[in-house]
C-alpha cells in the first residue's frame, strides 16, 4: 500500500553543478509531487550554495539531487558540510546518479551523514515509486515550532532567513506566529501584488525588478512571496517559480515559495502571514507573485499597497479585454513577451480598454499605466520604463521612497533583438536564395536547348554551304 505522509512534505530538487543529465531528477519530482509532496525544482546546473541557500530559505526537510557529472563525493559532501555550518543540519539530503557513484561512495557518502544515495541495484528492488515512498517516509517530519538554531547563520545574509523561514512555515501549518498585522515601528513597507495568466512572464518580470532594486538602493532589503498552485488530486505542488529568478541568490534578498494548499484560489491562506512575518523581519519591500490567474481573479489586491498584471499580447480577441477585472483595478499593466508578433496591435487594444474602464477618455496613450515588456531580455527598455513608474506609484500610494534614484533616459519602448517582421527574416533570405538557384537552374537549361538549336543551325548551314543545292531553289532543312 502507498505511503501517505502525516505532514506537508516538502523538498528542493535539482541536479548538480555543470550537470546536464535532468532527465532523472524531472521523473523523480514528478512522483513525489504525484504522492503529495511540494517540490520547489531549481532545474539543473545549481551549485551546493544556491542549493543549501534554497533549502534554508524555503524551510524544506529534504534536498534530492541527481549527479552524474563524476565529482559527486565532494558535492554532497560540501552539501552536508554547508548545511551543519549553517546550523540546519536536520534537512536530510537525498542522491542517485546511476552507475556514475560505484557501492564504495555510497557506502562513504552514508557515513559521511548523507541521508541516502540510491544505487541503480536500489532502483531494481525497490521500484522508482519505492524509492520515492523512501525519501518522503524520511522527509515526512513535523517543522513546526521555535526554531533554535545552534550556530549563527553563515551564509551571506542580511537577516536570519531561516527564522523567518520557519515563522512562515508555522503560519503555513496553522500555527500562530505571534507576529501580528502591525508594521514594524511607523514604517511603510510596500508590498507589490503581481498577478496574471498562467505562464505570462510573472516570475521573470519579478526577477527583472529584484535585480533592479539590488542594483539600485545598495543597502535596501526585498522579499519574494510566491505562490503557485496546489494540484486538486494528488495534493502535491511544482514550485517553479524559483527556476527563473537567478538575481535572488543575493544576500539582501529572501524568497519563500507557497503552494495554494486549496484548488480554487490564486494564492495561499498563509500569504498575509507571511507578508506580516517579512515586515517584522524589516525587509524594505516586499513582492508577492500569485499563482496564474484567470478573467475574474482580483483577489491579490487585498494583499498590496500597488498591483501589476501580467500578461502577453495572445490574449485573443480584443472583447476578451472587457472581461479581465484586473484591468479595473491594476496600477500597473505589463504587457510582456512584447517580442511576439501582434505586440503593438495589444498595446493599443489594452490601452483603448483601460481608458474605457476608467473613463479616460481623453487621456494621452503615453501617459496610461500600460507597458511592453520583454522580461526575458537583458536590460530591456520596457522593463526600465515599468521600474520607474512603479517606483513611482509606490511613492504615490505609500509616500515611500527607497533612496535617489536617476532614471537613465531610455527609449521607453522594448525592442526586440529581432524584430517582430524580421523573425522570419533569415528563411526569407534562404527562401529568396532558393528561389534565385531555381531560376537560373531553368534559365540554364533554356539556353542550354538554345545553345543545341544554334549548334544545330550552323551545322546545317555549313553543310549547306559545303553543297549548295544543284539548280533551282533548294528547300531550306529550316524551312
Ligand atoms: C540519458 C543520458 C544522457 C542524456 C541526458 C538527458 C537528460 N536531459 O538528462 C544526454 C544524451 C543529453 C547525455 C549527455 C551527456 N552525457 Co550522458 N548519459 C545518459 C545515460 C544514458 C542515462 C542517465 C539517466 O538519466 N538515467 C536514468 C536514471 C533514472 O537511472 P539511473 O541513472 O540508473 O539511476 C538510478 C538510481 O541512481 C536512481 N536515481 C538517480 N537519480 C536519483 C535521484 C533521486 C532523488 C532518487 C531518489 C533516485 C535517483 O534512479 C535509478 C534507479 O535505477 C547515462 C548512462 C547510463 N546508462 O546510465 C549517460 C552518462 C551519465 N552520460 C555521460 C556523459 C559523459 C555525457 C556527456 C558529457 C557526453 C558528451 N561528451 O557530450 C553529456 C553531458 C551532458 C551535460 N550537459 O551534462 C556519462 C557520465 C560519465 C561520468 N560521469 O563518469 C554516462 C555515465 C555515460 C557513460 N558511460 O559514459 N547523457
Ligand atoms: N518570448 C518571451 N518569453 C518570455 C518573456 N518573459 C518570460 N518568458 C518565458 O515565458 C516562460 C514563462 O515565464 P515565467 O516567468 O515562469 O511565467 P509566470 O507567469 O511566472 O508563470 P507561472 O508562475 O507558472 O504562471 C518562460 O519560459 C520564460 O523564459 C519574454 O519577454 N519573451
Ligand atoms: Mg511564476
Amino acid at each position: 500500500m502507498s505511503y501517505t505522509p502525516v505532514n506537508k512534505v516538502r523538498i528542493v530538487t535539482a541536479a548538480s553543478l555543470f550537470d546536464g543529465h535532468d532527465a532523472a531528477i524531472n521523473i523523480m519530482r514528478r512522483i513525489m509531487q504525484s504522492k503529495g509532496a511540494e517540490i520547489i525544482h531549481l532545474g539543473h546546473n545549481r551549485s551546493v550554495k544556491e542549493i543549501v541557500e534554497t533549502a534554508i530559505e524555503e524551510d524544506v526537510q529534504g534536498i534530492a539531487i541527481t549527479s552524474y557529472q563524476g565529482g559527486h563525493v565532494e558535492f554532497f559532501k560540501y552539501m552536508k558540510d554547508l548545511l551543519e555550518e549553517n546550523g540546519c543540519g536536520h534537512i536530510k539530503i537525498f542522491g542517485g546518479g546511476g552507475g556514475t557513484i560505484l557501492p564504495d561512495e555510497i557506502d562513504e557518502l552514508h557515513k559521511y551523514g548523507i541521508t541516502r544515495i540510491y544505487s541503480p541495484d536500489d532502483g531494481r528492488k525497490m521500484g522508482l515509486e519505492g524509492m520515492i515512498e523512501d525519501v518522503i517516509k524520511t522527509c515526512d517530519v513535523q517543522l513546526n515550532g521555535k526554531a533554535d538554531y545552534k550556530t549563527a547563520l553563515k551564509l551571506e545574509e542580511a537577516k536570519d532567513v531561516r527564522k523567518i523561514a520557519r515563522e512562515i512555515t508555522n503560519a503555513e501549518n496553522g500555527a500562530q506566529s505571534g507576529v501580528g498585522s502591525q508594521e514594524s515601528g511607523v514604517r511603510t513597507i510596500p508590498v507589490l501584488g503581481i498577478t496574471g495568466t498562467g505562464g505570462a512572464g510573472k516570475s521573470s518580470v519579478t526577477d527583472e525588478i529584484v535585480r533592479r532594486f539590488l542594483n539600485n538602493f545598495s543597502e535596501k532589503t526585498i522579499a519574494v512571496i510566491s505562490v503557485d498552485p496546489s494540484k486538486k488530486k494528488t495534493g502535491g505542488a511544482l514550485l517553479g517559480d524559483r527556476i527563473r529568478m537567478n538575481s535572488i541568490n543575493h544576500p539582501r534578498a529572501y524568497m519563500r515559495s507557497l503552494a495554494t494548499r486549496d484548488d480554487n484560489t490564486a494564492l495561499s491562506g498563509a500569504v498575509q502571514e507571511a507578508i506580516d512575518i517579512c515586515k517584522a523581519a524589516g525587509f524594505d519591500f516586499i513582492i508577492l507573485e500569485s499563482a496564474g490567474v484567470g478573467q475574474s481573479d482580483a483577489s491579490i489586491l487585498d494583499y498590496c499597497d500597488v498591483s501589476m498584471y501580467v500578461m502577453t499580447p495572445e490574449y485573443g480577441a480584443a472583447s476578451q479585454l472587457e472581461k479581465i477585472n484586473m484591468l479595473d483595478f491594476a496600477d500597473l499593466v505589463c504587457i510582456n513577451k512584447f517580442d511576439k508578433a501582434g505586440a503593438l496591435d495589444a498595446l493599443a487594444d489594452v490601452k483603448k480598454q483601460y481608458k474605457r474602464n476608467h473613463q479616460l477618455f481623453t487621456a494621452k496613450d503615453a501617459d496610461l499605466p500600460i507597458i511592453g515588456t520583454m522580461a526575458s531580455k537583458f536590460n530591456d527598455d520596457g522593463v526600465n520604463h515599468l521600474f520607474e513608474l512603479l517606483l513611482k506609484k509606490i511613492e504615490a500610494k505609500t509616500k515611500t521612497t527607497f533612496g535617489d534614484f536617476h532614471f537613465a533616459e531610455t527609449a521607453k519602448v522594448s525592442q526586440a533583438v529581432i524584430p517582430a517582421n524580421r523573425v522570419r527574416y533569415l528563411s526569407e533570405i534562404s527562401e529568396n536564395n532558393r528561389g534565385y538557384d531555381q531560376l537560373v537552374k531553368d534559365q540554364a537549361a533554356i539556353a542550354s536547348k538554345l545553345y543545341q538549336l544554334q549548334g544545330t543551325l550552323k551545322t546545317l548551314q555549313d553543310s549547306e554551304s559545303k553543297n549548295p543545292p544543284s539548280g533551282g531553289r533548294g528547300a531550306s532543312p529550316l524551312e
